[in-house]
């Protein structure tokens, strides 16, 4: 039996799992967070948590003064890919692993990429409105753009970002990218910054990790590099994206129109875009279904269960390849 502390309140299957096989320490029910932490932290071996997961209306970061509040803490388990509220390179200093939730998730997320790139360029959800509204009996919904012969620039081209390739090929677009190289295996077009790809794309794609590394990579100058006939969707995290940059473009209709899984303070979403007509808004699903949920909530179990009979966990993310032996 280990102890682990859960900060947010994951998914109750994720709770009743890990409360069968460890000790499991639900901290928003704490009555007294403080003198909980005070008492209990040097007895928790691992975290275990999730991004964007509110509690008291605040977001609770696994940042370097959270970590150091345990001094026995050898392993942080995220339940998702991306883990850029947890600061993994000051774990890794310490010795910590973290674990995320990736593979799993791929082709769920990439699905809702199309679904918000189709929504956007093909505007279904604002021909949806135009029906409920009672618009069709006066005039037919205006014609849109079309998906055929658009190239499709994918920022950031992981796991997610090549299903995503796969699935717009089908659609008839081409592909081009831009990530930290170029990558040898792959055929498409390769572009060394934001704003070359945004000005050689139709559609700019936001698929690459969140953090201070990627923070605004898409500002006012990759928006109007994109141009007034170009669209914007992110799958990726708020914060890559200048939001009053893109509220600009979109306002001064400086980009045709965006579609967004994600914000930089959700489930908070700027009235600005509520106020436009030319977006679609979703609230943050990209891996929300009954089965991948599952699969991630297994895989993030699978990683506490691992460390906890102290074998190296099989998901560990880049930061913690490094940390010496990557076992308890
Ligand atoms: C979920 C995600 O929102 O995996 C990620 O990085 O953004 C999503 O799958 C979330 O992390 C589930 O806790």
């Amino acid at each position: 039996m280990v102890e682990l502390l859960m900060p947010v309140p994951l998914s109750p299957f994720v709770q009743e799992t890990l409360a069968t096989r460890h000790t499991l320490h639900k901290l928003w029910e704490a009555p007294d967070e403080g003198a909980f932490l005070r008492s209990k932290a040097g007895d928790i071996g691992a975290i275990v948590t999730g991004a964007g997961i509110l509690v008291d209306g605040r977001a609770k970061a696994i940042d370097a003064a959270f970590i150091d509040l345990f001094p026995n803490l050898q392993l942080i388990a995220n339940h998702g890919v991306g883990y850029d509220h947890i600061d993994a390179a000051h774990a890794a200093q310490r010795g910590i692993l973290v674990t995320n939730t990736p593979d799993v998730l791929t082709d769920e997320t990439a699905d809702t990429a199309m679904g918000l790139l189709l929504n956007a360029v093909r505007r279904f959800s604002a021909a949806e409105r135009y029906l409920l509204d009672g618009k069709w009996e006066t005039a037919p919904f205006p014609l849109t753009a079309s998906l055929r012969g658009m190239t499709l620039g994918i920022l950031g081209l992981g796991r997610i970002g090549k299903a995503i390739a796969h699935r717009a090929e089908a659609f008839g677009m081409s592909i081009a990218y831009c990530g930290r190289h170029r990558q040898d295996d792959v055929p498409h077009a390769f572009f060394t910054t934001p704003r070359e790809l945004a000005a050689a794309s139709d559609v700019l794609l936001v698929a690459a990790p969140g953090g201070p590394e990627t923070r605004h990579i898409v500002d006012a100058g990759v928006l109007g590099a994109l141009g007034p006939d170009g669209f914007l969707i992110n799958i990726a995290r708020g914060s890559l994206v200048d939001e009053d940059a893109l509220l600009d473009a979109l306002e001064h209709r400086r980009i045709a129109g965006a579609g967004l899984d994600v914000f930089p303070s959700e489930p908070h979403v700027n009235p600005r875009f509520l106020q436009l007509g030319e977006v679609v808004l979703f609230p943050h699903v990209g891996s929300g279904t009954h089965r991948t949920r599952r699969d991630m909530a297994l895989l993030l179990v699978e990683n506490i269960d691992r460390w906890a009979k102290g074998d190296a966990p099989p998901s560990l993310v880049a930061e913690s390849r490094l940390v010496r032996g990557g076992k308890r």
